[in-house]
């Protein structure tokens, strides 16, 4: 009997365990296995195998050379006013001009969380217990109209949530936007290996895939065609951000001002990192170039340095926001360009199935996946800007059930912001953190940034009464 091409295929590369339990298989399960196949690229996994996995694969991240990369201070920790302002009004033209694109990254499992669904459907505002996606959409909403283009919005999904992403936005009538605005694609997909890279099944028909992380946006960019609408649209900046993080500025035109100013391709907003083993990435130079160390690759000791002036020297976290030129993202996407990123390994616990095809939840890490971080891409930018942002007004994610960076930390912050506002137009004392001290909420709709809040308090007589359990819209 003649075998199909492509299990031939894998059997020619060591990987024909993929077909172990091929004569048993339901032609359901046949044709499942057949398509997952299909989409991974044998090559790819030989060399990450190589480079990656074998005793002589190189140990452990690239620290020669470096050092703290400089950044552009906030004007409240001494940056110059002068060019701050000149760089949000760079970036309102830009606005104006319909040149930017929101992108959020929402391909992500979400585990630690534990929250079942697409991560962005998670309830997160104090009282009305709006979801993130719907926190982003109104912000981007609320710029569209006070810059007077409404804006596109691109959002990374998963092969796992896309269809219930899309059925969530569909079933909230796409929360108020131009529905032909909103543009859904999913990112790639990696198989986990085993040890000794062999390509793990997930069950008796299906092989253990998983998103390429968040880096596989930039070919996800290009391959679904986003790439081609921003041009058609005439957008050629993207506002890159996690769907964890429901205080972020969706848009933020002195940040892209910077960028444009900058004639900067890709460019990324830092904060003070809180203490020295915070779990963020460290903006480092290197070799004349910008790059970043992820928390869990920069020794220890690195991260408790000090500087003469008491502060860490290596203090500058990523926050994971990014603008991107279009451009860039293109040309980050061409296979082979020489500007590919590198693959990162995790150990992982990967449910798989035995010899007989029983299912098997390991107790410890028996294989690994592959994944592309965002920001690699920054040592292949032309002039890229590191500013940076007050954490108070662009970050407070919803990572873990409890503790730090999960729903009640993110509350409290959102809380702050509104105190801040408030207190700012004389409204209400907040206490010295911001907190007005009464639970409340502003949607973005009537204000998502100083700027904007201000502008409708401004707008409303007589001013709204400030008063525990108060909406502001
Ligand atoms: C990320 C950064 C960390 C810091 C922190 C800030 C990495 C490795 N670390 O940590 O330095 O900036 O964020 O919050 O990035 N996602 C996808 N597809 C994937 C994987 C992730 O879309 O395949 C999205 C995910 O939906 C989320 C974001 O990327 O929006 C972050 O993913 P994460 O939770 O894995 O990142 P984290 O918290 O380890």
């Amino acid at each position: 009997m003649s075998q199909h091409p492509l299990i031939e295929k894998f059997t020619r590369a060591g990987q024909g365990q993929v077909f172990a339990h091929w004569s048993t298989a339901t032609e359901h399960e046949r044709a499942g296995l057949l398509v997952e196949a299909a989409e991974i690229d044998l090559q790819e996994v030989e060399r990450l195998t190589r480079a990656l996995l074998r005793p002589s694969a190189a140990a452990g991240v690239d620290l020669d050379g470096l050092a703290p990369a400089p950044y552009e201070r906030h004007p409240a920790n001494g940056g110059e006013r002068a060019a701050w302002h000149a760089a949000k009004a760079a970036g309102e033209a830009a606005l104006r001009a319909g040149r930017v694109a929101a992108f959020t990254v929402a391909g992500g499992q979400g585990t630690r969380l534990g929250y079942d669904g697409p991560k962005g459907t998670f309830p997160v505002t104090p009282l009305r217990r709006k979801s993130l996606f719907q926190v982003f959409a109104e912000k981007i909403r609320a710029a569209g109209a006070r810059f007077g283009r409404p804006l596109h919005w691109f959002v990374m999904t998963s092969h796992a949530n896309h269809a219930a992403t899309e059925a969530f936005f569909a079933e909230h009538r796409w929360f108020g936007l131009d529905r032909h605005r909103v543009h859904f694609f999913r990112q790639g997909r990696m198989p986990a290996v085993d040890f000794e890279g062999r390509i793990l099944l997930e069950g008796r028909g299906s092989i253990a895939l998983s998103p390429d992380g968040h880096g596989g946006s930039l070919r996800a960019l290009a391959r679904s065609g986003a790439l081609d609408v921003m041009a058609g649209e005439g957008v050629d900046i993207l506002s890159y951000f996690q769907v964890d993080n429901p205080l972020v500025r969706c848009v933020d035109p002195a940040f892209i001002g910077w960028h444009v100013l900058g004639g900067s391709e890709m460019s990324s907003k830092m904060v003070t990192k809180a203490h020295a083993a915070e779990k963020v990435g460290h903006f480092c130079a290197q070799r004349g170039r910008t790059v970043v160390i992820e928390y869990s690759d920069l020794p220890a000791a690195v991260q408790q340095e000090k500087g003469p002036d008491g502060e860490l020297r290596y203090r500058a976290g990523s926050i994971a926001i990014h603008t991107l030129d279009r451009a860039f993202v293109s040309r980050m996407a061409e296979p082979g360009g020489g500007t590919s990123l590198p693959f990162h390994r995790a150990e992982k616990k990967i449910p798989t199935v035995d010899a007989a095809g029983n299912p098997v939840k390991p107790e410890r890490p028996n294989g690994v996946k592959f994944e592309l971080f965002v920001f690699d891409a920054l040592p292949f930018a032309r002039n890229p800007v590191v500013i940076e942002t007050l954490r108070a007004d662009d970050f407070s994610p919803v990572k873990n059930a409890e503790g730090a960076d999960s729903p009640e930390t993110c509350r409290r912050d959102q809380l702050r912001q509104y105190g801040r506002w408030l207190h700012s137009v004389g409204a209400l004392r907040a206490d010295e953190t911001g907190h007005p001290g009464i639970d409340l909420e502003v949607s973005p709709l009537f204000g998502y940034d100083d700027d904007s809040f201000a502008a409708s308090w401004a707008r409303r007589t007589p001013a709204p009464r400030v008063e525990h359990g108060v909406y502001l819209e």
